[in-house]
């Protein structure tokens, strides 16, 4: 299931050039294009959900598989012990831009407090 007009359908569909990161059956993460820290990576699911609320309800069990994406990139980029965030904007006033569900994997410096 893909959607014609969404950015993330078309880099998975190898239409928008990526850089991967790792990759599965069920999703593939890549670095962001406009990284706000040294390592921010995006994951997705293959297939094509609008946010978290949406796979939440339709399929739910595909939201951890994303996530355990997410934790098997943290260890590649080697920020497991350092610490890392894994961050869903979801909807406008989170500043969701891309309305395809999507984790950032952020880490590799100190991120600051998120209740500062
Ligand atoms: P969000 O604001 O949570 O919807 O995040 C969308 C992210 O997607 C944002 O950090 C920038 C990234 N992004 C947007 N367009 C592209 C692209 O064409 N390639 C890559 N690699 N990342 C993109």
């Amino acid at each position: 299931m893909t959607q014609d007009d969404c950015l993330f359908c078309k880099i998975l569909a190898g239409e928008i050039p990526s850089t991967e990161v790792a990759s599965n059956e069920d999703a593939y993460a890549f670095r962001d294009i406009s990284p706000n820290a040294p390592t921010h990576v995006v994951v997705v699911p293959r297939r094509h959900y609008r946010d978290v609320a949406d796979i939440s309800h339709k399929e739910p069990e595909l939201l951890g598989k994303v996530a355990a994406l997410a934790a098997e990139v943290a260890d590649q980029e080697g920020v497991t012990e350092s610490g890392w965030r894994l961050v869903a904007n979801t909807g406008p006033d989170a500043g969701q831009t891309v309305f395809h569900v999507h984790f950032h994997v952020l880490g590799g410096e100190p991120l600051g407090a998120l209740n500062a």
